[in-house]
C-alpha cells in the first residue's frame, strides 16, 4: 500500500450509489473495475452493510453475501469496510445478541476487515454485543460517533465538543481501533470541524476518521479544516458518485493536498480511469437519481438541519394521508417532537421514529396516535437519548403499553431473547448455510422470499427490478430522440407493434410502465404512477354493517396493513383501549377505541390490506 500522511476511506461501492441511486448498483457492475479499484492504495473501502443487505434481497435479487465475498477475491490488497448500525445490524431494530455474534462472525467470513459501528442514540451500550464479536474476529473495530446538533452550528447545551469529546473517550476506552465521527446530514461547519478535531486529538490516542456528508455543500471546506486540525482518514467517493448527497470526491483533494505534508499519495491518474468507468455505467441507474432540482446541494438543510431524505419522506406520507397542505405543522412539530424524545440525532431509525411521529401528532393530534417503534423508543429498547425523555410524554406513550408502563435504564438488549435457534428452525429445509439463516433473522418477510427464490422453490419476489443495460438505456435516448421529434406517432400508428404495459415496484410506489415491442425490442413508451390505484386494487372488499344510532365506527386514518385485532366481536372495551393494530408508513400503529361500548363488528382480518377511512370496526354504546 502507498504510504501516506492522509488516509482516504473511499466510499463509492457503498454510501456512494446509497445516497445517490438508493443502493441499486450491482455486483456485476463492481466486478470488471474493482482489481483497479485495489490498486489505488485506499486505507479501507467501504462496500457493504447500511443499506446494501435489504436492497439485494428485496430488489436485486442478489445473495447479500455474495458481495463482500466476491469483492474480497478481486481486491485482496484493500482492507474491505462495512457499516453496521450497532445493535441494528443492517436491519431496523434492536437485535438478540446471539444475532449480532453471528452476524458479524459470518460477515468477517465473507471478507469484511472493518467494522464500521454507530448507533442512533449515541448509547456506548449499543456497541458491547458487536464489538466482542469483531474482536473475537480479530478484525478492526472503528467505533463512530452520529454527528448532530440542536443549534444551526457546533455548540449549546447538548451537542457541544465536550460531549463528541466524552463519548470519544468512552468508545477509546471500550477498546475502538479507531473512532469515526459520522455526520450524515452534512451538518458540520468547516471551523466547528476543526476545533472538534483538535479537541478530539488531544485526547484520542487512536486514528481518527470523519465521514461528512456533501449534503449542504460544506463538505469538501469541512474535509480540509479537519485535515489541518490532524484528522487521520477521511471519507470520500470518486467524482462520479460524489457531491449531492454523497460525500467531497477524492480527485480535487489529491490535487488540494498535493506537496502538503497531508500528501495523500494517490495517483490522480488512476483516479481519473476509475472514475470514467463509473460515468459509463451510471446511466443505468439514473432511474433512481433525484434530478427534481438544478442545485445539487440541499441549501434547506443549512436553515432547518433536516436532511433532504427525511423530507421527501415527510411530503410522501402526508400525501398519503391526503394532507400534503400541513407540510409547514410538520415542519414545526419536528423540532418539538425531538426535543421530547430527547433530541436523538436524526439517523436510521430515529429519523423514521421522530418524523412520523410528528406527522402523526400534526394529523390526528398530539400524542393521540403512538406507533409501536416509538413506545419501545420511550420505554428504552433503543437504548438512551443523549437528553431525557419529556415526563409527560413519557407517561402519555407508554400507557398500558405491554412491557410495562416504567422504562428500563439498562442495556436495550438485555431485554431481548435470544433469536438464532427460532431463526434456524424456521428456515429449516430452505437455508444451506449461516448466511441463510441470518438473512432470515434479519428479514423474516423479504428476507424468507429471497432465499425461496435463491433454492428455485418461489419465483423472485415482484419488488425484484430488471436489471437495466446499456443497450437499454441507448434504446431510451434514442425513443426519447424520437419522441422529441415527433417521429413517435408513425411508429405507434403501426398495427404490428403489440402495446403491453408492466408494474414496476420502487420503494413503496407502483409504476405501470407501458412497453411496446418493436422488432423484438422492448421499448418504453409512459410510465405512470399507480400507487393509490393498485393499493386499491389490492384491499379487501369490506363487508356491508349494520350502523345503528350511537354507534362508534373506526376508520383506517391513512392506507396500510391490518397487523391484528386486540379484540373479539362481543368484548367490552373503554375509550383508549387498543382495537386493531395497522402496519402504516413502515411503523405499526395503535388505533384506539374512541369511546366505550362493547365490539359489535371487525370489518377485516390480519394482513389484510386497507384504504384510507375504510371502516375497520364499530363499537356500540
Ligand atoms: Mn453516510
Amino acid at each position: 500500500m502507498i504510504k501516506s500522511r492522509l488516509k482516504i476511506c473511499d466510499l463509492t461501492l457503498r454510501d456512494g450509489h446509497q445516497s445517490l441511486f438508493a443502493t441499486r448498483m450491482r455486483t456485476s457492475d463492481m466486478e470488471p473495475i474493482a482489481p483497479e479499484m485495489n490498486k489505488a492504495g485506499f486505507y479501507s473501502m467501504e462496500v457493504w452493510g447500511g443499506a446494501t443487505f435489504d436492497v439485494t434481497t428485496r430488489f436485486l435479487n442478489e445473495d447479500p453475501w455474495d458481495r463482500p465475498r466476491i469483492l474480497k477475491k478481486l481486491m485482496p490488497d484493500t482492507p474491505l469496510q462495512m457499516l453496521l448500525r450497532g445493535q441494528n445490524l443492517v436491519g431496523y431494530r434492536n437485535y438478540a445478541d446471539d444475532v449480532v455474534a453471528a452476524f458479524v462472525q459470518h460477515s468477517a467470513d465473507v471478507g469484511i476487515d472493518v467494522f464500521r459501528v454507530f448507533d442512533a442514540v449515541n448509547d456506548e451500550r449499543n456497541f458491547e454485543a458487536g464489538l466482542k464479536a469483531i474482536k473475537k474476529a480479530k478484525k478492526h473495530a472503528q467505533l463512530a460517533i452520529s454527528y448532530s446538533l440542536t443549534e444551526p452550528r457546533l455548540g449549546g447545551p447538548l451537542y457541544n465538543i465536550e460531549y463528541f469529546v466524552n463519548k470519544a473517550t468512552i468508545l477509546q476506552k471500550m477498546g475502538a481501533d479507531s473512532i469515526c465521527i459520522k455526520d450524515m446530514a452534512g451538518l458540520m461547519a468547516p471551523e466547528d470541524a476543526y476545533d472538534l478535531i483538535k479537541a478530539l486529538k488531544k485526547v484520542i490516542k487512536v486514528p481518527i476518521c470523519l465521514h461528512s456528508h456533501y449534503t449542504s455543500g460544506m463538505g469538501s471546506m469541512t474535509l480540509l479544516k479537519a485535515v489541518e486540525a490532524g484528522v487521520d482518514i477521511v471519507d470520500t467517493a470518486l467524482a462520479p458518485f460524489a457531491l449531492r448527497s454523497s460525500h467531497p470526491a477524492i480527485e480535487p483533494l489529491v490535487v488540494a493536498l498535493q506537496g502538503t505534508k497531508w500528501d495523500t499519495g494517490l495517483d490522480l491518474n488512476l483516479l481519473f480511469k476509475l472514475g470514467e468507468y463509473f460515468e459509463k455505467i451510471a446511466p443505468k441507474y439514473r432511474d433512481f437519481m433525484d434530478n427534481t432540482r438544478m442545485s445539487v446541494i440541499d441549501t434547506g438543510v443549512l436553515i432547518h438541519q433536516i436532511p433532504g431524505g427525511m423530507i421527501s419522506n415527510l411530503v410522501s406520507q402526508l400525501r398519503e394521508a391526503g394532507a400534503l397542505d400541513r407540510i409547514n405543522e410538520v415542519y414545526e412539530e419536528l423540532p418539538r417532537v425531538r426535543k421530547e424524545l430527547g433530541n436523538p440525532p436524526l439517523v436510521t431509525p430515529t429519523s423514521q421514529i421522530v418524523g412520523i411521529q410528528a406527522v402523526q401528532n400534526v394529523l390526528f393530534g398530539r400524542y393521540k396516535m403512538i406507533s409501536g417503534q416509538v413506545k419501545d423508543y420511550v420505554y428504552g429498547l433503543y437504548g438512551k437519548p443523549p437528553a431525557p425523555i419529556d415526563p409527560d410524554v413519557q407517561k402519555i406513550v407508554l400507557k398500558g403499553y405491554e412491557r410495562g408502563e416504567t422504562p428500563i435504564t439498562g442495556r436495550a438488549a438485555d431485554a431481548l431473547e435470544p433469536e438464532m435457534a427460532k431463526a434456524e428452525e424456521a428456515t429449516r429445509g430452505i437455508a444451506r448455510d449461516i448466511g441463510d439463516v441470518l438473512t432470515y433473522a434479519l428479514y423474516p418477510t423479504t428476507g424468507l422470499a429471497f432465499l425461496k427464490a435463491k433454492y428455485g422453490q418461489a419465483p423472485p419476489p415482484p419488488s425484484v427490478e430488471k436489471a437495466k443495460t446499456l443497450e437499454d438505456i441507448k434504446r431510451e435516448d434514442e425513443m426519447m430522440a424520437k419522441v422529441k421529434t415527433g417521429k413517435v406517432k408513425d411508429l405507434v400508428s403501426e398495427k404490428k407493434f403489440k402495446v403491453r404495459s408492466f408494474k414496476v415496484y420502487m420503494e413503496d410506489q407502483v409504476y405501470s410502465v407501458g412497453v411496446e415491442e418493436v422488432d423484438g425490442h422492448m421499448l418504453p413508451t409512459s410510465v405512470t404512477n399507480v400507487t393509490s390505484v393498485s393499493a386499491q386494487m389490492v384491499s379487501v372488499q369490506p363487508a356491508k354493517h349494520e350502523i345503528a344510532p350511537g354507534d362508534e365506527q373506526i376508520p383506517a386514518p391513512m392506507p396500510g396493513v391490518i397487523i391484528r385485532y386486540d379484540v373479539k366481536v362481543g368484548d367490552t372495551v373503554k375509550a383508549g383501549d387498543s382495537i386493531v393494530v395497522l402496519e402504516a408508513m413502515k411503523m405499526d400503529n395503535t388505533i384506539p377505541a374512541p369511546a366505550g361500548g362493547k365490539v359489535k363488528a371487525l370489518c377485516f382480518k390480519a394482513g389484510d390490506h386497507v384504504n384510507r377511512n375504510d371502516l375497520l370496526a364499530i363499537i356500540s354504546p
